[in-house]
């Protein structure tokens, strides 16, 4: 099937799969709608370094003219970083994107349908979309959940972005059967704050464990993934209290300016950057390098049992 379709995999990537060495996939919306730059670029690579110093291969997943791209060559991957106006994909326009000859990011969503149709387990990432605050009257809710409901892809994330309504979007992907996993703590992490005050529905407290329930759920044959939340290191966190008002100023102007769809989660981010000189950035990048550890823990784990 992937035969027919305009997929390119990274150098790196082909000499890994002749190997049978564990990967990792990588999103690219975090680079062009995450970050600024040049620390967009600088983290982008520096997280593709961690999984390679953690024992497995990165694939930074994005479509380029086309074409979907399973692993970017450094020289993609910095063009991407630079790009402007590249669309943000997810699963409702990953196909027009591709037969348009179109450049866009993946979210978390598209990043997921992208490593299933290269055969990639374990996906790192910083926080998955969700339930906005507002919801229930917005019905903004991120493509994110219904993917994790479908496609069989164990992600790492931070926990949901705070600027979520956190129990909502556990509530969701409790009515979708996603299994969210807290590690190593009851906790459900909240991105830049190791705790949420939510308990996680499950908890596995290492890589053995989640690679074990990523291979039962494949025995099983049930779609869809596993969300795995990795709270933020103890040293980078932010506390949650000092967050919050300045969460809610963020959302306030992005009401009073009309803010909608796919702009938001960006906008939010970015005046939580400013709001914060910057300090959230930091948290976001230590977070971001943290999931790429355990993600290719447990991409080791998979690949090598049986
Ligand atoms: N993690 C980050 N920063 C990000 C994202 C994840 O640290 O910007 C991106 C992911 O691509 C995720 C998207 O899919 O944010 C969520 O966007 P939305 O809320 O519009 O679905």
């Amino acid at each position: 099937m992937t035969d027919t379709l305009p997929l390119s995999f990274s150098a790196e990537v082909v000499a890994a799969r002749a190997e049978g060495r564990p990967l990792v996939a990588l999103e690219s919306t975090i680079i062009t709608h995450g970050m600024p730059w040049p620390q967009n670029l600088e983290t982008a690579r520096l997280v593709e370094q961690t999984v390679r110093d953690s024992g497995a291969v990165p694939a930074t997943i994005a479509v380029l003219n086309g074409r979907l791209h399973v692993g970017l060559e450094p020289e993609q991957l910095e063009a991407l970083a630079q790009a402007k106006d590249v669309a943000k994909l997810s699963r409702a326009d990953i196909a027009v994107c591709m037969a348009t000859g179109g450049t866009g990011a993946t979210t978390v969503a598209a990043t997921m349908i992208a490593a299933k149709l290269a055969g990639i387990s374990v996906f790192a990432t910083g926080g998955i979309g969700g339930v906005h605050k507002g919801a229930e009257a917005t019905f903004d809710i991120s493509a994110d959940l219904h993917e994790l409901a479908a496609t069989p892809v164990t992600v790492v994330a931070a926990g949901a972005k705070a600027i979520l309504d956190l129990p909502k979007t556990l509530e969701v992907l409790e009515t979708l059967g996603v299994p969210v996993i807290a590690v190593g703590q009851d906790d459900l992490p909240a991105f830049w704050s190791r705790r949420s005050g939510l308990a996680a529905p499950l908890r596995l407290d290492n890589a053995a464990e989640i690679a074990a329930a990523h291979r039962m759920r494949v025995a099983m044959g049930l779609p869809g993934g596993q969300l795995v939340t990795n709270p933020i290191p103890v040293a980078d966190e932010i506390d949650g209290e000092d967050l919050a008002p300045i969460i809610a100023q963020a959302q306030a102007e992005a009401d009073a300016q009309g803010v909608a769809a796919k702009e938001v989660t960006p906008f939010l981010l970015q005046r939580i950057f400013e709001l914060t000189d910057g300090r959230s950035l930091v948290a976001n990048i230590a977070l971001v390098l943290n999931n790429a550890r355990l993600a290719a823990a447990i991409a080791s784990e998979i690949s090598e049992t049986p």
